[in-house]
């Protein structure tokens, strides 16, 4: 099996850049170990502290975020650092060429059940007209990404990569400590029976995504004329994991009883990344309108509807968004 660095060299990949995915992969490595430790490493539960969104955070949160943070910050290659868990960007290398986002540990919720979660990055090229410590650095569009991944922590640790071409799968071998490749590129099937959405959430749909959800619920003997199955894994890295591995389609659409912010999901270091490994996987990432990776962010933590995966079913959700 080839390992991940030869074949970010097959693609041609610049050296700074594979030394910075490296870096964030090392520091990924260490997050595994500590997610596998469990309660062993006294590192379940929470801390008093929320974040910058009001959620309180868990100490593997904060934990992995700060290894992420310090590694990148030794590295010498990233100028600017944005994270789900910092208020604000933080300024790192002058004159560095490259800037990350990442979620460090997205699905919290999952972190004290033994459920599955994941470190979602994203890397963009530096702007040299804008200082290191300010945001607009990340005021790039999606479509900028220079790399884009996350690493799964399952059963076992996977990652999932992609630096402008194909989506490919990598396993972490645990006794050699190193990335092998294992699915060389990700193909997501057009059509699906599977859907994965927050069904509590059922009334606060605007009433064209309900109209979508009911006739996928009504399977054979509605307009679908297809029986569709549901999984939800509360952990949007876990779900879109599965999209990737055998098609389906994610979906975390707006609420309409919360004008003041209808979505959920970041479109800085959850959507665009993800919407990239989709798109580089033959899928289709949009909001409920446009397309996510073409989205000029208007802030950091932005968050965005997003309705991503089997290309032909994400045509037909947004074709009752239109309709209805
Ligand atoms: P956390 O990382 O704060 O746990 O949020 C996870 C997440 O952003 C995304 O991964 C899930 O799809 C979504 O939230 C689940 O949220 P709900 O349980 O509120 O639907």
């Amino acid at each position: 099996m080839k390992r991940l660095i030869p074949c970010l060299e097959q693609d041609n990949v610049e050296i700074e850049l594979i030394l910075l995915i490296k870096t964030i992969l090392t520091a990924c490595k260490e997050i595994s170990f500590r997610v596998g430790q469990g309660a062993l490493s006294n590192v379940l539960g929470s801390t008093l502290d929320e974040n910058i969104q009001g959620e309180t955070q868990k100490k593997l949160d904060i934990i992995s975020n700060q290894l992420l943070k310090d590694m990148l910050l030794e590295s010498g290659k990233v100028r600017t650092i944005a994270s789900e868990e910092e208020d604000s960007v933080v300024a790192a290398t002058e004159g560095a060429p490259y800037i990350v986002a990442f979620d460090p540990l997205d699905g919290s919720s999952n972190i004290d059940i033994n459920g599955q979660i994941g470190t979602i990055f994203t890397i963009y090229r530096a702007k040299d007209d804008v200082p290191a410590e300010s945001e607009l650095q990340f005021s790039q569009k999606g479509t900028e990404q220079v790399c884009a991944g996350y690493v799964l922590y399952g059963p076992s640790t996977m990652l999932a990569l992609t630096t402008g071409g194909p989506s490919r799968l990598y396993t972490l071998d645990k006794t050699q400590g190193c990335y092998l490749l294992t699915t060389e590129q990700m193909d997501i099937p057009t059509e699906t029976q599977e859907f994965a959405v927050n069904m509590s959430n059922f009334n606060q749909w605007s009433s064209g995504f309900t109209h979508y959800i009911n006739d996928l619920l009504l399977g054979n003997e509605g307009t679908r004329a297809k029986k569709y199955n549901m999984r939800w894994n509360g952990a949007m890295v876990g779900d879109v994991h599965r999209v990737l591995s055998r098609g389906g389609i994610f979906c975390y659409p707006n609420d309409i009883k919360k004008p003041e912010q209808p979505a959920k999901l970041r479109l800085l270091y959850e959507a665009n990344p993800l919407a990239m490994l989709v798109e580089n996987a033959n899928g289709k990432a949009f909001t409920e309108q446009e397309r996510i990776l073409a989205i000029a962010p208007s802030h950091i933590h932005q968050r965005v509807a997003v309705i991503m995966g089997s290309t032909q079913e994400v045509d037909e959700c947004l074709g009752y968004l239109k309709t209805n």
